[in-house]
């Protein structure tokens, strides 16, 4: 046995973990780093699961390929990946290159070698059709850094706040970045920030863990926090609560938000959030004033909320109106040791609407989101791209680290989709519902077989600290596996394409492959930490740099839009909106502790995701737990199996997504437990520019049914 550093890459955390490696060279055990400088011993379950998931044995280990009866037969990465690039040329040569598309998942998304060979590889291949799933998660952010504008240094801490408002997110059992506590080791960020004085609100339908351990918890009804952020704004700009002089230097349209927010007096509010007038005073009371330090921060439930785009910009508003930023002089959060040094300016900096100009899709015309490295689609979009008929149609597509069939809203739309290809590879150690519809299986190296860095966009909000980590491989692959190492995967496929691919601006040899190491120093070329240093320290280390946030150039003239004309068209549609009649109960969205968004971590916890709702509620219905209920929506229905929730509202139904079968399969309820995706459809209430509909706050009915097998 022996004992490695290293750190878990399922979610932003990033916890460091020391891991266990028995003597036939497999995982054994992980535990968390008590000696990591972010997360000090602190890991979850999940990551605590994953030595299971490399040795468990419905682990694929070969590639798998599709036969004409759908059963699968093992073959070589040799073949399968000759097979595909023969696949790729004869579609690009008769429908052209835009007829590839790439969906990343969550896995991909923290793997910093693949990261950054994806987008390169479609450049390469001269396709746009880059997905990942940023866009379904919180593709609203980049709506509101572009509409609104994107201060440079960015905001105000957690450490030294006075007030933290978090809506919709549950970090001390997620453990996202977005909730703006750096997502390392929650716990106990929540109880240091706490006793330096910090005051904690936390908006939700649900007491959660995170609204448990707050001063304030507010309780909305889902879907309706754009009136209380509009009726906070109101009340924070008549009472002189905003920061004047900040506005007065750094936004436009401070009266025509004052104008639009009129209608949302604390009555108007009280009735439409489903609380009380007082409390709506008291919400603004507390996080106004603009000797205060702190900030507005949202998570899943917002930005899965009907009004994304508009949610998540009258979130930054009160951020704005409050000068919740980093000003000059005060310390650079973290001047990243892997990038290069630059200046961080207080100074608000406006980016082109990168959707409105440049590749649409040809279903409904979205533009391009994210436009680091050529940019990206929004993820609600594909299945229409590759539905609609005609020149530019998906005809292939790249599922990496990702279920799309399982975590997309819509799933009868997906999947018709998702079965409509005429080649669709799937990158993934499990055979998962998306798995069990693809053409190739290509199996991965998992996390610990591979070297890697922390995730490196946006590092510098995220990590309060100038710390960086590297971690080599721990282990190979199972004796026998024949498993890719995902970026070599794309780039093995351009070579056969004869195609170069260009990796952080430099062209790569096409005959002999680069080493995982080499892309990660292409990938911190300029570091002002060279990688080498950062591989002396196998734990992690938190250099010493220093940067203070310096003031603009004088002529430096881009200021906060807080009133463009869509987000105020937006506004009047959400004041005019009318609930979906007939329907008594709102379906909102949760994570659960063990299960990854569509995968089960560990072998412990629940397998299923029961429908929580309030004993008041239940007692209603004439439904126990364990009792399966029919839950119907306007567009579809499912059946689930009940749970009674007390720390949910009355009238709120909560369940996780990413379980349940695909339509028409037979599923054991308590196993595979319901997919709330085919709830929604994508031809209901879609956004502009981010596509997404409506993935919490569902208005749907609720009805006792009898228990049996199958869901549809
Ligand atoms: N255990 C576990 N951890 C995970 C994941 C997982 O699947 N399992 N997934 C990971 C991923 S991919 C992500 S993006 C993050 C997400 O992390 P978070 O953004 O923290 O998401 P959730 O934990 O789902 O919390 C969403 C909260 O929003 C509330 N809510 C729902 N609708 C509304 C509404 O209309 N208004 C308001 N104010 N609140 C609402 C819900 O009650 C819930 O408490 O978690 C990551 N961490
Ligand atoms: N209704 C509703 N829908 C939602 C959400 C919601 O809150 N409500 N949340 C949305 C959000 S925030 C997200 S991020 C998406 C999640 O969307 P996805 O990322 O598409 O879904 P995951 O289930 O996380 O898929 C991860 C896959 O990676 C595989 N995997 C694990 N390790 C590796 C590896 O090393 N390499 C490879 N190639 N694969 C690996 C797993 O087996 C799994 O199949 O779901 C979205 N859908
Ligand atoms: S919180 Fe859990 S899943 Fe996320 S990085 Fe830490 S151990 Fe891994
Ligand atoms: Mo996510």
């Amino acid at each position: 046995m022996r004992q490695v550093k290293s750190f878990c890459r399922i979610c932003s955390g990033t916890c460091g973990t020391v891991v266990t490696i028995d003597d036939e060279d497999r995982i054994h055990a992980v535990r968390g780093d008590k000696e990591h400088a972010l997360t000090a011993g602190y890991a979850c379950g999940k990551g605590l699961a994953v030595a299971d998931m490399h040795n468990r044995p419905d682990r694929i280990l070969r590639p798998l390929k599709r036969r004409d009866d759908g059963t699968f037969e093992e073959i070589s990465l040799e073949q399968a990946t000759a097979e595909i690039a023969q696949r790729l040329s004869t579609l690009i040569a008769r429908d052209g290159a835009q007829s590839i598309a790439t969906y990343c998942g969550t896995a991909g998304t923290w793997n910093m070698t693949l990261m950054k060979m994806v987008a390169p590889f479609m450049r390469a291949i001269g396709s746009p059709n880059v997905y990942t799933c940023l866009t379904i998660d919180c593709s609203s952010r980049v709506v509101t850094a572009v509409r609104l504008g994107n201060w440079a240094a960015g905001k105000q801490r957690w450490d030294g706040s006075d007030v933290w408002m978090m809506f919709g997110t549950n970090p001390m059992l997620s453990i996202t970045s977005i909730a703006g506590i750096p997502p390392l080791n929650v716990n106990k960020r929540m109880k240091t920030g706490r006793a330096s004085g910090l005051k904690l609100i936390v908006v939700d339908p649900r007491r959660t863990e995170t609204a448990a351990a707050a001063d304030i918890h507010a309780r909305i009804r889902p879907g309706e926090d754009i009136a209380l952020i509009a009726g906070m704004l109101r009340i924070i700009i008549d009472e002189g609560l905003h920061d004047a002089d900040f506005c007065a230097r750094h936004v436009d349209g401070l009266d025509a938000l004052r104008a639009a927010v009129d209608p949302f007096t604390p009555d108007y509010v009280a009735a439409r959030a489903g609380m009380t007038a007082e409390a709506v005073t008291t919400l603004a009371r507390e996080f106004g004033g603009a000797d205060k330090r702190g900030c507005a921060t949202a998570g899943s439930g917002l930005t899965m909320s009907p009004f994304s785009n508009l949610a998540d910009h009258m979130i930054e508003l009160l951020n704005v109106v409050c000068g919740r930023y980093a000003r000059a002089g005060e310390p650079v959060t973290n001047p990243v040791p892997i990038a290069p040094a630059r200046p961080t300016e207080a100074k608000v900096v406006r980016l082109p609407r990168w959707w409105e100009d440049g590749y649409k899709t040809r279903a409904d015309g979205y533009g391009m989101l994210f436009t680091d490295e050529g940019g990206e689609l929004p993820t609600s979009a594909l299945p229409d791209e590759i539905l609609q008929e005609g020149p530019g149609q998906i005809r292939a597509l790249f599922s990496i680290g990702g279920n799309p069939a399982s975590v997309f809203p819509d799933q009868h739309r997906t999947v018709e989709a998702l079965k409509s290809l005429d080649l669709l590879v799937v990158i993934d150690p499990l055979m998962t519902n998306t798995a069990r519809m693809a053409d190739y299986i290509i199996p991965p190296r998992l996390m610990y077989e591979r070297v890697d860095i922390p995730l490196t966009t946006w590092q510098q909000f995220r990590i309060p600290v100038p710390f960086s980590q590297y971690t080599p491989a721990l282990v190979e692959p199972p004796a026998g596996a024949d498993v890719t190492e995902e970026w070599h995967f794309f780039w093995d496929l351009a070579r056969r394409l004869n195609r170069q691919i260009v990796f952080q601006g430099v062209p790569l040899d096409m005959e002999t492959a680069p080493s995982s190491d080499e892309l990660i120093d292409l990938m911190t070329q300029g570091a002002q930490i060279p990688m080498d240093e950062i591989r002396r320290y196998p734990g992690g280390k938190v250099f010493a740099m220093q940067e203070t946030v310096r003031e603009p150039a004088p002529d430096h003239a881009d200021r906060f839009d807080v009133l463009p004309d869509d987000v105020a068209a937006e506004l009047a549609d959400y004041l005019g909106r009318a609930p979906e009649p007939g329907y008594d109960f709102l379906l909102t969205t949760r994570r659960m502790r063990g299960i990854h968004n569509s995968v089960v971590m560990g072998r412990k916890g629940a397998t299923h995701n029961p429908a929580y709702l309030h004993s008041a509620d239940t007692a209603a219905l004439g439904v126990a737990p364990g009792d399966m209920v029919r839950i119907s929506s306007p567009a579809g229905d499912v059946t689930a199996l009940i749970a009674v929730d007390d720390t949910l509202s009355p009238g709120t139904v909560s369940i996780s997504h990413g379980r349940g079968g695909l339509p028409g399969d037979p599923v054991d309820m308590l196993r595979d437990g319901t997919s709330t995706s085919k709830l929604v459809s994508l031809a209901r209430n879609r956004e502009r520019i981010n596509g997404m509909p409506a993935m919490t706050a569902i208005p749907v009915r609720i009805e006792r049914c009898e228990r049996q097998g199958a869901s549809i």
